[in-house]
């Protein structure tokens, strides 16, 4: 596999892989932007990042349909209503990094950064799919494929979601040609990605090339062995094996939070009381839709007996992140657990509108995948 676009105009992420490139931002950088700057995007790549020729490329739209549709980009943009949806981009494996402290998992370890809130814009999958002639009763999926360049479990990428999403007008779908108001760039899928909101990254296929209406789901290894929530007693890729067929593909992600970062409030001379005082900041992510969203935010300082509220300062429509911030006092009654006792555990939980609350733990699975206890940050006075 070609691997030499991967060139270093990655600046401000922490890199993860190079072949295939891999990287994410701090966490305490991201959440200072509503909007994902692209510098400060996670990239997740199962192969080589490609540039495509927009002029040349087309999307196929075949399967069981009436009419095959090719789709160039000028089409797109052209003959489609153009649609603009806020949603946020989540890797399954974002927070991996804490599921691999119970017990070693396969993957690349993240830390909390392998997610960006964009404004996406494109065509609507279901306006495309109804020219096709799809019929939204008809069930079955939706088979997304890139065959760009080959990754490292198989010979192209591969996804799919339930027919049921992809034509429900209120899912959003989209066919996406921009992301905060610039055309993609490649390493997010220039020309054309799949935006999904609402559910993991890895059914987001970017270079998308061929979109195939079929019965069952996409046979692609991504689809099939990958991105699943294995029972805890699976320990190896072996264990696995007899699994991956009878457990659910990952769809929408769990309600989830994290503490991004901790800072103290700066003293002013005549507030000495203020000793003390910290700004914790962090984000939330539930599944979305109009119950899905993040309703409320707590912070503990005493371990998790007493809850303080964030106040959300940022969510937008139905799939965007939620940005939350807190003003809290750590005095001598915080949980001081280092030996000098000036070591703070802070805590964090989010609740959806569904009255999902995030939990003190999550179970292990070999994969760490879709992790979502509580969010945890240490800090020293
Ligand atoms: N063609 C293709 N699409 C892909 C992937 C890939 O490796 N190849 N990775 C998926 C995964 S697992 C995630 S989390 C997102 C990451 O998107 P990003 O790199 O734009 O952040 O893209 C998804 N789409
Ligand atoms: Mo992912």
């Amino acid at each position: 596999m070609d691997y030499s676009r991967e060139v270093e105009h990655h600046q401000h992420v922490i890199v993860r892989g190079r072949q295939p490139f891999n990287a994410e931002p701090h966490g305490a950088a991201l959440v200072e932007f509503k909007y994902t700057p692209e510098e400060l995007m996670y990239c997740r790549n199962h192969g080589p990042v490609e540039d495509v020729d927009e002029d040349t490329y087309a999307v196929t739209v075949d399967g069981q349909i009436p009419n095959v549709q090719e789709l160039t980009i000028k089409t797109l943009r052209r003959e489609f209503t153009a649609n603009s949806v806020v949603a946020a981009l989540q890797c399954a494996g974002n927070r991996r990094k804490e599921m691999a402290t119970i017990k070693k998992v396969k993957g690349i370890i993240w830390d909390n950064g392998v997610i960006a809130n964009c404004r996406w814009r494109g065509a609507r999958l279901r306006d495309v799919l109804l020219r096709a002639g799809v019929n939204a009763q008809q069930g079955g999926h939706v088979c997304f494929a890139s065959h760009i360049t080959p990754c490292q479990d198989d010979s192209y990428y591969g996804a799919s979601i339930p027919m049921e999403k992809a034509m429900d007008p209120e899912g959003d779908v989209l066919l996406a040609y921009d992301m905060n108001g610039q055309p993609l760039s490649p390493d997010h899928g220039a020309p054309l990605r799949v935006v999904v909101p609402g559910y993991a990254g890895a059914r987001w296929v970017k270079w998308v090339d061929r979109i195939t209406i079929s019965p069952s789901e996409s046979p692609n290894y991504y689809q099939q062995r990958d991105y699943k929530i294995l029972p805890p007693h699976v320990e190896s890729p072996e264990a696995a094996k007899a699994y991956w067929d009878r457990i659910p593909s990952i769809e929408a992600l769990p309600i989830n939070s994290v503490i991004a970062s901790v800072t103290p409030v700066p003293l002013s001379a005549d507030a000495l009381e203020e000793r003390g005082r910290v700004l914790v900041k962090g984000y939330a992510m539930g599944p979305g839709g109009v119950d899905g969203k993040v309703a409320s935010v707590q912070v503990s300082v005493a371990g998790g007996e007493t809850w303080h509220n964030a106040r959300i300062t940022y969510q937008e429509g139905k799939w965007s992140w939620t940005l939350w911030e807190c003003f809290l006092t750590l005095d001598a009654a915080c949980s001081a657990q280092c030996e000098d006792g000036t070591e703070v555990e802070l805590l964090c939980r989010a609740v959806d509108g569904q009255g999902n609350m995030q939990k003190p733990e999550c179970q292990w699975n070999f994969r760490g995948v879709a992790y979502n206890a509580y969010g945890r940050a240490r800090y020293r006075r």
